[in-house]
C-alpha cells in the first residue's frame, strides 16, 4: 500500500495554492493563525519572514499588511490581516470543522474573549518575549540598525522607543506580568466551568490563547498559572491536540532557539 509523504498529504487537503501565509516560526501571533490551519486541515504556503532583516517592513510587504507585522494571510489574492482576524475568516470560509460556537450568543462570548485576549495578554506578553528575546538581537544588530527597525515600525515606534539596553523599565515589566497573571485567574474561572475557555467546545478562544501560554513556559513564568488547578490540565489537553505539533514547527519554542534565527 502507498503511505502518502507529507508533500503528497499537503496537496490533498484544502486551502492549497490558495492560501499563503506571511509568518515567523517563533512569533506568537503567526502560531494562533498556525493553530487554526492545521485545526481546520487547510494546507499553505508558507513564506517565512526575517524580522532582524527587516522582511515585514519592506514596501511589498507592507504593500499587504500597512501594519507591519506579521502574519498576514493572502487568500486567492487578497490578503488579511490581524491573527484573529484571520482565524475567523478561516472558520468562516472553511466550514469544518467548525472552531465558533452555533448560536450567535456562544460566537459573541467567544468574540469577547478574542477582543479580551488581544487587548491584555496578546500585549503584554511583548514585554517580557522583547526583555529576553529581542534585546539581545538588538544590541548585537548595533544602534543604526535598531533605530532603523524601530522608526520604520508603523504601529510600534513608541513602545520600541522605551527599550533599553536592559529591556523595559522594571514597572513597565511588572505591570505586564500583573496582567498576563490576570489573564491566567480569567482562564481558570472559565476552565472550572470547561472544559475549554468558551464553555463545552473546543474554539478559536483556545487557540489565540495558546501561544501565550505557550511564551509564559518559554520565559521560565510557569510560576504564574501553578496555583491554578485548571489551566494546567488546559494547556495538556491542548498539547495532545495534533494541531500543537504542527504549529509549534521548529523555532517557535524561544528557549530553544538561538536568538540569532530570528
Ligand atoms: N494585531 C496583530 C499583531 C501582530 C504582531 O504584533 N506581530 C509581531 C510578531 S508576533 C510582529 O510582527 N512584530 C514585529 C514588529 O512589531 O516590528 C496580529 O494579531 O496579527
Amino acid at each position: 500500500m502507498h503511505t502518502p509523504n507529507s508533500s503528497e498529504l499537503a496537496a490533498s487537503l484544502p486551502g492549497g495554492p490558495e492560501l499563503t501565509l506571511y509568518h515567523a516560526a517563533h512569533s506568537t501571533c503567526s502560531q494562533k493563525v498556525r493553530l487554526c490551519l492545521a485545526e481546520k486541515g487547510l494546507s499553505y504556503e508558507s513564506r517565512i519572514l526575517r524580522i532582524k532583516e527587516r522582511e515585514h517592513q519592506s514596501p511589498e510587504y507592507l504593500a499587504l499588511n500597512p501594519n507591519g507585522v506579521i502574519p498576514t494571510l493572502v487568500h486567492a489574492g487578497d490578503s488579511i490581516i490581524d491573527s484573529s482576524v484571520i482565524c475567523e475568516y478561516l472558520d468562516e470560509v472553511f466550514d469544518q470543522p467548525r472552531l465558533s460556537p452555533a448560536t450567535p450568543l456562544g460566537r459573541a462570548r467567544m468574540r469577547a474573549w478574542l477582543r479580551y485576549l488581544e487587548e491584555v495578554p496578546t500585549a503584554a506578553i511583548r514585554i517580557p518575549s522583547i526583555n529576553k528575546l529581542f534585546v539581545p538581537i538588538l544590541e548585537k544588530l548595533g544602534p543604526q540598525a535598531k533605530r532603523e527597525l524601530t522608526v520604520q515600525a508603523p504601529l510600534r515606534r513608541h513602545l520600541y522607543e522605551r527599550i533599553g539596553p536592559q529591556g523595559f523599565a522594571e514597572q513597565e515589566t511588572q505591570e505586564s506580568l500583573e496582567q498576563l497573571r490576570a489573564s491566567l485567574c480569567r482562564a481558570q474561572k472559565a476552565l472550572e466551568r470547561g472544559p475549554w475557555l468558551n464553555g463545552d467546545a473546543f474554539s478559536l478562544a483556545d487557540i489565540v490563547f495558546t501561544p501565550i501560554v505557550v511564551r509564559l513556559e518559554d520565559l521560565d513564568l510557569h510560576s504564574l498559572w501553578a496555583d491554578l488547578s485548571e489551566v494546567e490540565p488546559w494547556y495538556q489537553r491542548i498539547q495532545a491536540r495534533p494541531s500543537f505539533s504542527q504549529a509549534f514547527m521548529p523555532g517557535s519554542r524561544i528557549s530553544l532557539t538561538h536568538p540569532d534565527m530570528v
